[in-house]
């Protein structure tokens, strides 16, 4: 009886690690789009927004996140995206800023 009591507690901590690997992923909810390479991303959590620009084309690249929200990848094509907290953006849109201005520039969803 022993034995199996113990078997018993062994299955039930192997599932609960499994839920918490499996679930990790699934609660970052981080929603991207692309321009090319080049991307913007909005954790639908967190509100957290992140820009990266992937190509080494000497174009800037920046999110628009809604309203007046443009965040530019501070470094442009260099390692690493710019990170900004937006608490209450709900869109996501990245642009490549091929033309002087930002109007006519490519955008994701174009
Ligand atoms: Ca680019
Ligand atoms: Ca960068």
């Amino acid at each position: 009886m022993k034995r199996i009591g113990a078997l018993a507690t062994l299955t039930l901590l192997g599932s609960a690690a499994f839920m918490l690997t499996t679930a990790s992923p699934a609660a970052a909810q981080e929603v991207c789009v692309y321009e090319g390479a080049d991307k913007a991303c909005l954790d639908t959590g967190t509100r957290v927004a992140r820009v990266c620009d992937n190509e080494a084309d000497g174009n800037g690249v920046y999110g628009w996140f809604g309203g007046d929200r443009y965040l530019w990848d501070a470094n442009g094509s260099a390692g690493g995206c710019s990170y900004k907290s937006y608490p209450t953006a709900s869109s996501v849109q990245v642009c490549e800023d091929v033309y002087p201005g930002m109007f006519l520039d490519p955008c994701s969803g174009d």
